[in-house]
Order: structure tokens, then sequence, then C-alpha cells
């Protein structure tokens, strides 16, 4: 069994819709099937182009641009308004059907995601069987097609997905994984946008294979934390995980000392600190929570949480402040040294406009 950090063993499967919008659109309304159409924008006034059918990007029309250019490129071209709440309905269909072979889904935005299918023992654990047969789930139930990429992570898969549009199914085997990203223009590699693409044009990165010529060293300098993605991504690795967005359950925060302490005053000053942090993550997130944990690591590694229950949500920090020393003393021994100290509020809701559409604050 390959190790989990092995670059090569895993099995990622990247999903994109074909002209999704347009496609949803000609679905509703067969008429407009084998026309060219336009989603999104308005040829008599200002707006731009969601997405557009295949016939239209034969006249070299395509999703952000003006919709007078497209007009223009395309006299009879038919616009259609968006309709996103059958768009959203669609979206939550397939991933239904992309949760039945894992629960390591990442949703990209409404028409794709990453699927990681490396423990999935349908079809003998063959990944791009898999592939195939959520494309063929996904025509049966929505009558739409999408593409798929089969690659062992993220980058690839989804470079895969885009080669065989529209309805393809491509896979980048490791073997093949280095020489693919030799030749594909920076533009392509995931997280390089314009500008960055145009500071690599300007040291003569234009390609994988001029990105691989350079040494971790020499991008460090010039890319800060992202060097290592890119030196990375220019050898076909990529160990991004597939993250699942699953809804939070809790928010906390801790700290592990530099010098483990003994003095209670001093620890119930750093979990109010901890917990005014929590406090202000819950208010970015609009969240408050039912139950307020206060969690003690000791100098020999042994750990000890200690959890209150509210009848109601949190509607403030004192709230949670008062809580804390009891908390403490339940959780900790006299003389007995500390070295991390962690608060966490679970049981979250959200902490919203029952009143109104005022913001409120737990501070
Ligand atoms: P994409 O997957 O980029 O495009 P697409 O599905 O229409 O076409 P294909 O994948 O076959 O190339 O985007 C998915 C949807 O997101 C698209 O149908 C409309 C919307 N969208 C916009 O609203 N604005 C944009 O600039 C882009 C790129 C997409
Ligand atoms: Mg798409």
């Amino acid at each position: 069994m390959a190790s989990a950090d092995d670059p090569y063993a895993r099995r990622i499967i990247h999903i994109d819709m074909d002209a999704f919008y347009a496609a949803v659109e000609m679905r509703e309304d067969p008429s407009l099937r084998g026309r060219p159409l336009v989603v999104g924008g308005d040829p008599e006034r200002r707006g731009t182009v969601a997405t557009c059918n295949y016939e239209a990007r034969a006249y070299g029309i395509h999703s952000a641009m003006a919709s007078r250019t497209a007009k223009k490129r395309c006299p009879e071209v038919i616009f259609i308004r968006p309709r996103f709440d059958l768009y959203r309905a669609v979206s939550a269909e397939i991933r239904e059907i992309f949760l039945q072979y894992t629960p390591k889904v990442e949703p990209l935005s409404l028409d794709e995601a990453y699927l990681d299918v490396t423990g999935c023992r349908l079809f003998g654990g063959i990944a791009t069987d898999i592939a195939r047969d959520i494309k063929r789930r996904i025509l049966e139930k929505t009558r739409l097609t999408g593409s798929a990429g089969v690659s062992y992570n993220k980058f690839l898969a989804k470079i895969a997905s885009d080669m065989n549009k529209p309805d393809g199914l491509t896979v980048v085997r490791p073997e093949d994984g280095p020489k693919l990203v030799a030749h594909l223009p920076i533009r392509k590699f995931f997280g390089i946008g314009p500008v960055t693409a145009a500071r690599m044009k300007e040291l003569g990165i234009e390609t994988g294979a001029d990105l691989g010529q350079w040494p971790l060293e020499r991008l460090q300098p010039l890319f800060g934390k992202h060097a290592e993605y890119y030196y990375q991504a220019a050898r076909g690795v990529d160990l991004r995980e597939v993250e699942p967005d699953r809804p939070r359950k809790s928010l906390g925060s801790e700290t592990t000392f530099v010098q483990d302490i003994q003095d209670l005053e001093e620890m119930l000053n750093a979990l109010k600190l901890r917990a005014r942090e929590v406090a202000l993550d819950l208010q970015e997130k609009q969240l408050t929570g039912k139950t307020v944990t206060v969690k003690v690591k000791f100098s020999d590694f042994t750990q000890v949480t200690r959890s209150h229950s509210f009848d109601r949500p949190l509607t403030s920090y004192r709230q949670m402040v008062a809580i804390l020393p009891d908390l403490l003393r339940r959780a900790t021994e006299p003389g007995r040294a500390v070295r991390l100290l962690g608060v966490t509020v679970s049981n979250l809701v959200p902490h919203s406009d029952e009143e109104g559409p005022v913001q409120r604050s737990l501070l």
C-alpha cells in the first residue's frame, strides 16, 4: 500500500459540466438546441456573457465578453437571462451524485468539483471506471453532460477535465504528469493569474518546462510562500488535499506557552485572550454556539477538556468569559504545570437577524 504522503498515490477526479448555464437552458427549451446561445448580458444594454453554448463559441464568443461584442460576432445569437435558482438546483443534484461515491467532495463552483476516490472500493477502485459511472449517472439524472479528469492530484485532474470537452473523460497517469506539465503554458497552472504570469514571462518563464529550470532557492525570494507550490507543480506534483465543505461544527483557539505555567490567574488571563479570539471569529462568521469547552494540556502531554452547555446560544463574550474560571478549575489540579490552553465553542448556530437585518455582535 502506498503511503499517504506519496505524491502519486491518490486518485482524484475533477468534474466540470459542459457549457453549464447554456446546457440547462437548452434542456428546458429544446427549440434552442443547435442555435448560438448566450446566457447573461443583453445586446442592447451593457453586460457580459456568463457563458454560451458551443455553437456560439464557434463565432469566438466566450464567458466574460461584453454582450455587444458577442452580438457583433454573431448577430443572430440568442440572449437568455440567467436563472440561478435552476442552476443551483441542478448543482445540488450533481453534488448528491458525487457524495454517493465518496464523502471527499470539494465543490469549486456550481458546475465543478474535486472528488478524492482513493479509498473508494467501487469498480475495483479503478478511478477511470468510477469517473465514467459518475458521468453516466449525471446524464441519467439531469440529461446534461459533464467532462471528467482523472489523475493523481487536483492540479492535473482539473487540467485533464478540460482537455476533451464536451463529454470528455481524460486520464493523466503518474508517468505522464511531468511531461504534460512541461508543455503547459504557465497561465494554466492553478493559482497563476495574469499578474503572476506576466511577472514570470519577464523572467523568461512561459511553460512548465521553463519553470522547472528554476531551483527552489531562486523561486523563494521572488514568490515567497507560493514558491514551493510552483516548484512542485512544475514537476507534476501537487499535494493539496481535497477539502470537503462540511458545515463547521466548532470554532476554537489555543495557545502553547513558551514555558509551562502553574499560576491559575495567569491561566485565566490566557484563556480570556483565547475566548476573545473565538468571539471575533464567531462574529466574523455570524455564528454563535451553546457549548463552551476548555482544553488543558499538562507538561506531560496528558490532556483534559471540560465543557459547559447553555440552554440558549451565547449572546455575549461576557457570558463565555463568566464560565471560564469554573471550567478551568475543573480541568486543572493545583501545582500541576500546564503547557497549552484552549477555548472552543461548539453546537454552532447562525447568529443573526431574528430582529432585523442588523448584524449582531458577541463583543
Ligand atoms: P465554466 O465551467 O467555466 O464554463 P461552462 O460550464 O459554461 O463551459 P465549459 O465548462 O464547457 O467550458 O463555468 C460554469 C458556469 O459558471 C457557466 O456556465 C456560467 C458561469 N460563469 C460565469 O457566470 N462567468 C464566467 O466568467 C465564467 C467563466 C462562468
Ligand atoms: Mg463548466
